[in-house]
């Protein structure tokens, strides 16, 4: 099946070629600089060209706070296009074939139609998301006070019910992975006992994963508050991961960097998880004060990076290790499709970088007790500069080596404002 591109393959051959000369010259600039240390640049595109990272589908809309929305234009109407969107983020980024749906949000009338859609722009579908944190028009029971944990058993019925229907759809769109995450908790002391809550929360998880096709994984995303104030059944990472070691096998814990108190040390749980089997996932975002859902290394890159050293430190001792890796952001204030691009090569980036830490040095600085050395091993990786790494794998791939400015110079955003007049929708929301 040829590819369909929302933007001319031409436009970007010819936005490429006005850089293409720089690119050459920094590429081999930093070929050489890295070939000093024994590093061969080569080897280093070709893994940056096979990094992947799944677009959110409800993050090309513009998002809005509890307060409000302000849409921007021509945002995508239908899950057609929204899949359109991500079809551009993936021809100039190159790294995003995968698309995770939201559902009821994303509910398709034909799964075989949505699916040869996707194919036709490049994508397959990752991990699919139910939703039991809000009510749905017609529906029979109301998840005000929960759902997989509910103290009433025909609401955790009707959540476990939503989650195998989900299950159903993601397997006639060829995904291989259910993200669950509960709004479910309490606003006040004593509202809910807590035990409990977690033991009606395990109960209906395990009736969930009983209906798990055996080749899906269930990944359990932990938050530490929000839409709940006080508590919430799946806080942190120890919760997620006794729920997962309680339910099986694959069931593991999905960390979405925003879903910890501030100053939490993320890499560290990163580490504690993988340690034991226990590491399925990632939402990638940025965040300064909660889950502000800002664009992924826009407020702490050196932590993304300390998060990729953990990945590839794991990697390094198991081949098999491979979470599902996905952004998971809310654009308020900028061009979703400009936000994922940039977005996905700041993840793309910290993994590169990732890849430059000298282990051998690392690990014999570690058993040295030398935290001085230890420590500056880090940072001369983060900071060297792999962009040209990052445009060289993007070029080889007929992606753009500047996608920002291509995008801008294909004038797409214009047209779809033309294409897709607005539609009167909701002015506050979290998407
Ligand atoms: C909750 O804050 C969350 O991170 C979950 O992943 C949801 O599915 C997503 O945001 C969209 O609401
Ligand atoms: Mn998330």
């Amino acid at each position: 099946m040829t590819t369909t591109h929302a933007i001319s393959a031409q436009l970007v051959q010819d936005q490429n070629a006005q850089t293409q000369a720089a690119l050459q010259s920094d590429y081999q600039a930093l070929g050489a600089k890295l070939a000093r240390y024994g590093v061969d640049i080569e080897q280093l595109t070709a893994q940056a060209a096979e990094f992947k990272v799944a677009l959110p589908s409800w993050g090309v809309g513009t998002g809005g706070t509890r307060f409000a929305r302000f849409p921007g234009q021509g945002e995508p109407r239908t899950i057609f296009e929204k899949i359109a969107d991500c079809g551009v983020i993936h021809q100039l980024s190159g790294i995003t074939p995968g698309v995770s749906l939201h559902i009821p949000w994303d509910k398709p009338k034909d799964p075989q139609e949505l699916r040869e859609y996707a194919h036709s722009y490049g994508l397959y579908f990752d991990a699919m998301n139910s939703n039991t944190f809000q009510d749905q028009m017609g529906q029979a029971h109301s998840y005000k006070f929960g759902s997989l944990s509910s103290t009433d058993s025909s609401v955790r019925n009707q959540a476990v019910e939503h989650n195998l229907e989900v299950v159903e759809l993601g397997r006639s769109l060829g995904s291989n992975a259910l993200t669950v995450w509960v709004g479910d908790g309490s606003n006040f002391p004593g509202q809910q006992n807590f035990r409990r809550a977690f033991s009606r929360y395990l109960a209906s998880t395990q009736a969930i994963y009983a209906g798990l096709p055996s080749d899906w994984t269930m990944l359990l995303e932990h938050k530490m508050y929000e839409p709940a104030f006080y508590s919430t059944v799946i806080q942190d990472w120890g919760s997620s991961y006794l729920a997962a070691q309680e339910i099986g096998e694959r069931c593991k814990c999905l960390v979405d960097l925003g879903h910890h108190a501030p100053n939490v040390n993320i890499e560290m749980i990163v580490a504690r998880l993988a340690q034991f089997n226990k590491l399925g996932g990632f939402h990638f975002n940025d965040s300064k004060y909660g889950d502000d859902d800002l664009d992924s290394g826009s407020i702490n890159p050196y932590q993304l990076f300390l998060v990729f050293n953990e990945l590839v430190d794991v990697k390094a001792l198991d081949a098999n290790f491979a979470p599902f890796y996905m952004l998971d952001q809310s654009h308020n204030v900028t061009d979703p499709i400009e936000s994922l691009i940039y977005s996905a090569a700041e993840v793309q980036r910290a993994y590169v970088k990732a890849l430059l830490v000298d282990r051998q040095a690392l690990s014999a600085a570690q058993d040295a007790n030398d935290a001085m050395l230890a420590q500056a091993t880090l940072k001369a990786a983060y900071n060297l500069d792999v962009e040209p790494i990052l445009q060289m794998a993007r070029q080889q791939k007929g992606a753009a080596i500047e996608p920002i400015a291509t995008y801008r110079a294909s004038n797409y955003r214009q047209q779809c404002a033309a294409a897709r007049p607005a539609e009167k929708r909701a002015s506050s929301g979290i998407v």
